[in-house]
């Protein structure tokens, strides 16, 4: 028998799960920021393939302005995960983490410091809006906290409801306010030492 043949006569199960590629945010700054993004990427790794990593960028706050500077980061993540499976199990992991949200009696202010947040902020080109989930993330084209790391990884990348490229979201950012380029610094891999400045 031929490996054609052969081939033919047995399919791959696994060849047939459909796979999306997911765009993630990362950002921490409470306690061993290093440590809750690198633990957070570990965590992802069980959810489908990390595709690409970016470096890890220390950023002033944006919003709530009196709390501690973040580390900010994002990967492409491969997924057979539905986008709001993956929302779920990127709460877990967030939870896993020991983050406490924002919420009435929680003792915790919303927008106020966090252990690690993870953003979902594209999931394919998914136009999407429910109670849940927004698609793409109503932020990732404003802050760039979140377009600096993300367009390092991902530059041509397009926004599906923009139709403009991550690498052109970011050069159209204002170097104003919270969006300075100064105040989003590129620090170096998740996967070396600690700066320790
Ligand atoms: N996340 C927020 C609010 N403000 N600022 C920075 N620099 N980085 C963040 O990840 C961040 C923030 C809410 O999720
Ligand atoms: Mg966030
Ligand atoms: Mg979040």
């Amino acid at each position: 028998m031929s490996t054609r043949a052969t081939q033919t006569h047995n399919p791959q199960p696994s060849q047939t799960v459909s796979r999306s590629v997911a765009l993630l945010g990362l950002g921490s700054n409470l306690g061993d920021r290093w440590e809750h993004l690198r633990a957070a990427v570990r965590a992802l790794q069980a959810l489908g393939e990390v595709l690409a990593l970016s470096s890890v960028y220390a950023t002033a706050p944006v919003g709530m302005e009196e709390q501690p500077a973040f580390l900010n980061a994002a990967l492409t993540l491969r997924t057979a995960l539905a986008p709001e499976k993956l929302l779920q199990a990127m709460l877990e992991v967030e939870r896993g983490l020991g983050r406490v949200r924002g919420q009435e009696g929680s003792g915790q202010p919303r927008g106020g410091p966090r252990t690690l947040d993870l953003d979902l902020l594209l999931y394919d080109a998914a136009i999407l809006s429910t109670p849940q989930l927004t698609l793409p993330h109503p932020e990732l084209h404003r802050r760039r906290f979140v377009l600096a790391p993300a367009a390092e990884i991902a530059a041509d990348l397009v926004h599906p409801v923009l139709g403009r490229t991550l690498a052109q979201l970011l050069d159209a950012l204002e170097d104003t306010g919270s969006n300075r380029i100064v105040a989003v610094q590129r620090l170096g891999s998740l996967h070396a030492a600690q700066p320790s400045a």
